[in-house]
């Protein structure tokens, strides 16, 4: 029996601005910390920079038509800061609004929603210069183009992500420095989370006050945390982890604290908390947005697991080997996400869920009759998709799924070497090709159900 999705279930897919706009100079953009980073020689595999990426910036027309080929009903695209304010203060660049006025538009008379996260990654770089997300003034910065841009676009977007993965922005780019800014200072990154939680709470607050009738939530990364053995440390050991990497942005916003993570109690100093900031990160969200790929195994390290550890002790993030990988390396866990919908629903009282990133990166090619047949691809949506059903017969209140990504494009550090899209993208010419993956997923939107 093929199985029916709710009514109304939104079916997307998305992408960031950084990952495939291009035109990092165009109609007054400022440099953003990732221009930069990746101009510095040695930062991004091969040299490789999204100065031109997908060229959507130019070629969005194309994206749409593809989203519309599909049936999708739902667009996840991010806003470039540094295109509505080139150095992240003052007034906005009037070209730059009027290019995400123009997407949304056309979203919108393709009958798809437009949604918009305001922050994937691409700070500023005059901000970072000013000293980037450890400095608490750029909660109020944020908030400032927070405003501006629902202002301009609120009319039309009622669905709206503060941040993607804040979790990943500050490990990658202050902790362990392998994403811009690219510094490796653990108690500036500790500073940056507790200024990205203030921020998420001034921005909510500054969105609400500018229009009453928006949903808002943010895309946390999370994945499903198994201890590595029956032992009691390794439990402790995950849990503590499931705080750190899945709620420690989720709990600030929605109930104003901390979660335990920290044998040793919260490193209030170091992170720099004042009187007052556990109401002021308190953010109440009307949707919770989770970004899953894979599984963690984690356990318990002897001592005190080293600066790196930051006090949580246990090793994280380590994949286990039961499932198949990706190109990626990342193993193929589809109970992850059931497991994840249901501790989510189960500990923050069902909130309304978007799925608001899940795929996997594979590089089949065109093959001679310009087809790609990437079947690892279908396979892996078929088993995430079975797992969000089941979820969601279990309980958990899920609204939408988007596959990431809709197409092929700048994978971070990894340059254009990591293929997620569901349509091909040849960087030389821009050519878009839509996989055999992207017309399955396309027989599942339409259907609203996901065949046997
Ligand atoms: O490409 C990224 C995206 O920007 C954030 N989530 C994970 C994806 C794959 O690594």
């Amino acid at each position: 029996m093929p199985r029916q999705f709710p009514d109304g279930f939104f079916w997307g897919a998305a992408t960031a601005s950084y990952q495939i706009e291009g035109a990092w100079q165009a109609d007054g953009k400022g440099e953003s910390i990732w221009d930069r980073f990746s101009h510095t020689p040695g930062k991004v595999k091969l040299g490789h920079t999204g100065d031109v990426a997908c060229d959507s910036y130019h070629r969005f027309p194309e994206d749409i038509a593809l989203l519309k080929e599909m049936g999708l009903t739902s667009y996840r695209f991010s806003i470039a800061w540094p295109r509505i304010q080139p150095t992240g203060r003052g007034a906005a660049n009037r070209a730059g609004l009027d290019y995400y006025g123009r997407l949304v538009d056309a979203l919108l008379a393709a009958g798809i929603r437009p949604f918009p996260t305001l922050y994937h990654w691409d700070l500023p770089q005059a901000l970072e210069d000013d000293g980037g997300w450890p400095h608490r003034d750029l909660a109020g910065r944020f908030a400032d183009y927070a405003e501006i841009v629902v202002r301009a676009l609120g009319d039309r977007v009622k669905g709206w992500m503060i941040f993607n993965e804040p979790n990943i922005f500050t490990t990658m780019g202050y902790l362990l420095g392998i994403h811009a800014p690219g510094r490796r200072d653990p108690e500036a990154f500790l500073r940056a989370t507790h200024v990205v939680n203030l921020a998420h709470g001034d921005a909510f607050r500054a969105m609400r006050a500018a229009r009453g009738d928006l949903s808002i939530g943010t895309a946390f990364n999370m994945s499903a945390v198994e201890p590595a053995s029956d032992s009691v440390a390794d439990a402790d050991a995950a849990e503590r982890w499931h705080r750190f990497m899945n709620e420690w942005f989720l709990r600030p916003s929605l109930r104003g604290e901390y979660p335990e993570a920290h044998p040793k109690g919260l490193p209030e100093s170091a992170m720099g908390i004042e009187a007052g900031d556990f109401a002021r990160m308190r953010a109440p969200l009307d949707f919770v947005g989770i970004n899953l790929y894979t599984r963690a195994i984690v356990k318990a390290l002897p001592g005190d697991g080293g600066p790196l550890s930051l006090g949580v002790l246990p090793v994280g993030g380590v994949g286990g080997d039961a499932g198949p990988k990706t190109d990626f390396g990342w193993e193929v866990w589809p109970d992850a996400l059931h497991q994840i919908l249901v501790r989510i629903s189960k500990d923050y009282d069902r909130p309304p869920i978007e799925i608001t990133e899940n795929g996997c990166s594979y590089a089949d090619a065109p093959d001679a009759r310009g087809v790609v047949d990437d079947t690892r691809r279908i396979a892996f949506y078929r088993g995430y998709l079975e797992a969000v059903h089941r979820a969601i017969a279990d309980g958990a209140d899920v609204r939408g799924y988007h596959a990431w990504s809709l197409l092929d494009n700048f994978e971070w550090a990894e340059g254009y070497e990591q293929r997620f899209g569901i349509v091909w993208v040849d960087f030389e010419t821009g050519r878009r090709i839509l996989k055999e993956s992207g017309r399955w997923y396309g027989g599942v939107a339409r259907a609203n159900a996901l065949p046997d």
